[in-house]
């Protein structure tokens, strides 16, 4: 992702509210200023253009704003305040009200090794050296105590977050501004410029209340960089207004804490790096001939060694693409690989898709029908009726032959409820449902996630069904859903079904 103004996907959470009357039809001021209310309170950084404020957002103005919130809500993005974009905001002033948690960018990217190199290629004049470095290490390791994540710093080559103090233009496309506004920027994580720091010289950078405080500023950045968004909890660490609070034995806010820890799982003592400290690099004093490079071992990290194309099943961040009960064992998708957790066989196995099913490379959703003893997977815009190890003639057949409008290029998952033989297809915030005994979408959807599943959130990776409860995955942990009773049973990683030791 080479963009800082990534459009961020905010989370949300609904808490009851009491409920008041729905207000009756308005004029179009009043729509607006309604409108405008609506957006600052729920739905944007309006909120900072407070005027002790720092920060302005260039996303902030009211079409933008609005764009971002129809399409987090899955209305059709116009930009406009058309009837469905006006009903959705009166919703939460009766029943629920939206609070905003923690966001991830778009596409949710994160760094995929378990040590982060970082490097600081320019120092600032302002702190002495070993300051700005005790204080980069001080920030990033809040993180690290949370999450099963290492940062290395290196001084030479290539660094995954490359840090730098610089003023004005800088050879990315957002020059700094001088002293005040912009203070520093981070790119989300990726390859390039991903993960990547910079700090604007401009500024007064310190390690006290007077000027920029390093630390509150490079832990804020290093959110961005690890692949936060800004999250409209006031007391959270990437809320989008700086305040200054002592350092000193400073821990990450409660709500970052979730929102990465959602994205890299939970650092448990197993986790912890070995203790053998990094060797300080001695400088040489004479050139001398040196031998050929000796292979550095790498810190010993389990349980995810880095190159390492196969997935972990056993790690905490396991992901899923998709999952299905297929004649009676359970299969999860990742990647291009599978596993079968077989019901008579006490065991798990993992093989590569295409090894089985040749033609599939991946695997973005899946269900069963059992009553026709068929499975379907998806893949991108097509999909296969499977069965067992085989392939039924006549597929792939396009996503559209089961009635999804053209604009669904993918589905995230699927799931075969049989108690009312529907099967629900999710895709981004919205789901279908489909009458498999008709053979035919049912009317009135799309509908919203968030809305009819409460507790889901507003997306899901991967839907499976057993023994009766639906078991919906969002990153690396699922939701134990009752369909009976609509309601959230219990939260589980999903590597708990992967008979992990710990
Ligand atoms: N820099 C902005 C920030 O880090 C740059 C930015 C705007 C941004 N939108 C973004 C970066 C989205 C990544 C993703 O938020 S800043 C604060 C604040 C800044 C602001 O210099 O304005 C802090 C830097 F507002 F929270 F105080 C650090 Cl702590
Ligand atoms: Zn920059
Ligand atoms: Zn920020």
């Amino acid at each position: 992702m080479d963009g800082i103004l990534a459009v961020r996907t905010l989370m949300v959470v609904m808490i009851v509210a009491p409920c008041k009357a729905a207000p009756t039809v308005s004029s179009s001021q009043e729509d607006n200023t309604k409108a405008q209310e609506y957006l600052s309170q729920f739905f944007s950084e309006v909120g900072v253009s407070a005027p002790d404020s720092i920060w302005r957002s260039a996303l902030d103005d009211f079409e933008e704003t609005l764009k971002k919130m129809q399409e987090f809500f899955g209305l059709e993005v116009t930009g406009h305040l058309d009837s469905n974009t006006l009903q959705v905001m009166d919703k939460p002033r009766c029943g629920f009200t939206d609070v905003a948690r923690y966001g991830h960018f778009d596409g949710q990217p994160k760094w995929e090794n378990s040590v982060v190199t970082y490097r600081i290629t320019e120092y600032t004049p302002d702190l002495t050296k070993s300051e700005v470095d005790a204080t980069i290490a001080k920030a990033l390791q809040i993180y690290s105590d949370v999450i099963p994540l290492d940062f290395k710093q290196i001084f030479s080559g290539t660094a995954d977050i490359m840090i730098e103090f610089k003023a004005k233009d800088h050879g990315d496309f957002s020059p700094f501004d001088g002293l005040n506004g912009v203070l520093a920027h981070a790119f989300s994580p990726g390859e390039g410029r991903g993960g990547d720091t910079h700090f604007d010289e401009d500024e007064h950078w310190s390690l006290s209340s007077a000027g920029a405080n390093l630390f509150l500023v490079s832990a804020h950045e290093f959110g961005h960089a690890l692949g936060l968004a800004h999250s409209q909890v006031s007391t959270a660490l990437l809320y989008p207004t700086y305040t200054y609070v002592n350092t000193e034995g400073y821990k990450l806010p409660d709500d970052d804490k979730q929102g990465v820890q959602a994205i890299y799982g939970v650092r448990t003592i197993s986790d912890q790096p070995s203790a053998k400290p990094d060797p300080i690099p001695q400088p040489d004093p004479i050139p001398q001939p040196k031998p050929k490079p000796q292979p550095q071992p790498e810190p010993e990290l389990e349980p995810e060694p880095t190159p390492d194309p196969l997935p972990n099943r056993c790690s905490r961040s396991l992901a899923f693409d998709a999952a299905t009960l297929m004649q009676n064992n359970l299969y999860f998708f990742q990647g291009g690989y599978f596993w079968k957790k077989s019901s008579n066989w006490d065991g798990i196995m993992m093989k590569k898709i295409q090894s089985v099913w040749p033609g599939i490379n991946h695997v973005d959703a899946a269900y069963e029908n059992k009553r026709s003893d068929t499975a379907f997977f998806f893949e991108d815009n097509h999909y296969w009726g499977i069965r067992g190890n085989t392939i039924l003639p006549g597929y792939p057949k396009p996503l559209r032959n089961l009635g999804f409008p053209r604009s669904v290029r993918k589905l995230d998952a699927a799931v075969h409820v049989p108690i009312t033989s529907r099967t629900l297809f999710f895709a981004k915030y919205k789901y279908w449902s489909y009458n498999e005994r008709r053979g035919r979408m049912d009317r009135g959807y799309p509908k919203l996630i968030y809305q009819d599943f409460p507790g889901l959130g507003y997306r899901v990776d991967a839907a499976f069904e057993n023994r009766g409860d639906l078991y919906f995955s969002n990153g690396p942990t699922q939701i134990e859903y009752s369909y009976i009773r609509r309601r959230a049973l219990r939260t589980l990683f999903n590597k708990s079904w992967m008979e992990c030791e710990y």
